[in-house]
C-alpha cells in the first residue's frame, strides 16, 4: 500500500484538509445545479448533486451539516468496488475533527484488560495486516422507500458501497490488552462529539465473542488509500456482514465491558422488531425490539437508470450488483414480467462473500413500460421477498427493487 507506506513515511506532522468549512459548516460550499430524482414513492425526491466535501467527488446531497451524502446508482454500474471520493457518508453529530495529528493520535484499549494500551498510528501500521472486502450498508438505507413514509434520512439506494479494507485484527488488539475472564462486550468511541450539551456521544458495543472472531477488523486502508476524512480517517471498524452503524469511524476508544453495553445508541437507537425480517404493521409501534444486527441479501439493475428509453428488440442485455448480507451470492435471477418468468444471471468473479457480485443477464421485451425485477439468494439459501417489509425506522430493506424502462 503505497499510499499509506508514503504518508508514514514521510511522518508529516500534520494532516490538514483542504475545504474543511465544508465540514464544519462555516461556509456554504458551492451546490451544483444539476438535480437528481430518487423516484420515492411519497414525492419529494428531488436532490441537488454536491462535489463541495473534501475528498468526495460528485455526491447527492442530502444533508449538509452534519454531511449525509448519496452514492449515484451509476457508480455501482462501473465496479464492484466503490471509489473512495464517491463512497457515501453518514454522521450523526455535527463536531467532526476537520484535521487529525497523525503523530499524537492514540488508539485507547481499556476497561476488563489486564493492561490497558495507547497505540499510536506508527505501532497499528506494524502489527500484521488482513484485508477483506464488505460492504457498508446503512441499516437506513433505502429509506425513502418505505410507504408509509417513516422518518429518518430519505436516502434512495445509494446509502451503500463496498470497499477493499486493510487493517488489523480487532482481536490481535484486544489479545495484546489482555481481555479478562467475565468480559462481555466491546464498545467503540470516536472523535466526533455531539455539538448539544448533554447529547450522548456516538458509541456502538459488540458482544466479546464477535470483537474476537478474528474477521472484525480495524481498517486503515480503503481501495489502496488511506480512509477518506468523512470516512473515518485515521481508521474505523469493520463488521464484516453487520450494518454500518458498528462501523465506527475516527475510532479511538475501545473499552472492554463486563456487562452489556446501555448507552443510548445500543439500548435506544437502532432497535429493529424481532419479528421475522424486522416487519410490522405499518403504524405499529408496542413491539419487542433487538440492536439490528446482520445484513441480507439485495440485488439492483444498474446498468440502466430508471425511466430509460431503449430501442424496442425482443430482449435486452441487463446487469447489476448484488450482496448476500452476512454471507455469499447464490444466484441472481431476473424477470420483466412481475415475476412470473424470472431468468438465470451470469454472476461475476467472487470478490470475497462480504462484497457486491456482478451480475448480467438478459430479459424479454414489451413495448411500452417494462419494468424489470432483481432477485437475490444467499448462499445460507435466504431470497429476497417480493413484498416490501415496514417498522418505524425504516431499517432493513431487502424486498426485490424494480426499476421500469421504457422500449420504444
Ligand atoms: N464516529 C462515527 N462513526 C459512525 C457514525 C457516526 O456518526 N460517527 N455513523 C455510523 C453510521 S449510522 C453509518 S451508516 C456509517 C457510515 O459510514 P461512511 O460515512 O463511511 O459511509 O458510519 C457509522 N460510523
Ligand atoms: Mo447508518
Amino acid at each position: 500500500m503505497d499510499t499509506l507506506n508514503t504518508w508514514l513515511a514521510t511522518r508529516t506532522s500534520r494532516r490538514r484538509l483542504l475545504g474543511a468549512a465544508a465540514i464544519t459548516g462555516a461556509a456554504a460550499p458551492a451546490i451544483a445545479q444539476q438535480l437528481v430524482d430518487l423516484r420515492l414513492p411519497g414525492g419529494n425526491g428531488e436532490r441537488p448533486m454536491t462535489s463541495a466535501f473534501p475528498g468526495k467527488g460528485s455526491m447527492i446531497l442530502q444533508r449538509m451539516h452534519p454531511p449525509l451524502l448519496e452514492t449515484p446508482m451509476d457508480v455501482f454500474d462501473r465496479s464492484v468496488f466503490t471509489p473512495n471520493d464517491q463512497f457515501f457518508v453518514r454522521w450523526h453529530w455535527a463536531d467532526i475533527p476537520t484535521a487529525i495529528d497523525v503523530e499524537r493520535f492514540r488508539l485507547k484499549v481499556f476497561g476488563h484488560v489486564g493492561r490497558p494500551l495507547s497505540i499510536s498510528l506508527a505501532q497499528l501500521l506494524a502489527m500484521p495486516r488482513v484485508e477483506l472486502a464488505a460492504v457498508n450498508q446503512c441499516s437506513g438505507n433505502s429509506r425513502g422507500l418505505f410507504q408509509p413514509r417513516v422518518p429518518g434520512a430519505q436516502w434512495g439506494h445509494g446509502a451503500m458501497g463496498n470497499a477493499k479494507w486493510m487493517g488489523v485484527r480487532l482481536r490481535d488488539v484486544l489479545d495484546l490488552a489482555g481481555v479478562k475472564a467475565g468480559a462481555v462486550q466491546v464498545r467503540f468511541g470516536a472523535l466526533d462529539k455531539p455539538a448539544v450539551a448533554g447529547a450522548p456521544d456516538f458509541e456502538k458495543a459488540l458482544d466479546i465473542d464477535h470483537a474476537r472472531d478474528g474477521e472484525v477488523m480495524i481498517a486503515f486502508g480503503m481501495n489502496g488509500e488511506q480512509l477518506p476524512l468523512l470516512n473515518g480517517f485515521p481508521c474505523r471498524l469493520i463488521v464484516p456482514g453487520w450494518y454500518s452503524t458498528y462501523w465506527v469511524k475516527m475510532l479511538d476508544t475501545i473499552e472492554v465491558l463486563p456487562a452489556a453495553d446501555d448507552n443510548y445508541w445500543m439500548a435506544k437507537a437502532y432497535k429493529i422488531p424481532s419479528t421475522p425480517g424486522a416487519d410490522v404493521t405499518p403504524g405499529s409501534k408496542d413491539f419487542p425490539t433487538v440492536p439490528i444486527n446482520r445484513m441480507i441479501p439485495r440485488s439492483w439493475m444498474t446498468s440502466l437508470p430508471a425511466g430509460q428509453v431503449v430501442a424496442l428488440e425482443p430482449s435486452i442485455p441487463v446487469g447489476g450488483i448484488a450482496m448476500g448480507g452476512d454471507c455469499g451470492v447464490a444466484k441472481v435471477d431476473v424477470s420483466s414480467d412481475g415475476g412470473r418468468t424470472w431468468y438465470k444471471t451470469t454472476l461475476g468473479p467472487d470478490e470475497g462473500r462480504y462484497g457486491f457480485r456482478r451480475w448480467d443477464g438478459r430479459v424479454p421485451l414489451r413495448r411500452g413500460a417494462n419494468a424489470i425485477l432483481t432477485r437475490c439468494w444467499n448462499t445460507r439459501g435466504l431470497a429476497q421477498p417480493m413484498r416490501p417489509i415496514w417498522n418505524p425506522g425504516g431499517f432493513m430493506r431487502g424486498n426485490i427493487e424494480t426499476t421500469t424502462i421504457v422500449a420504444a
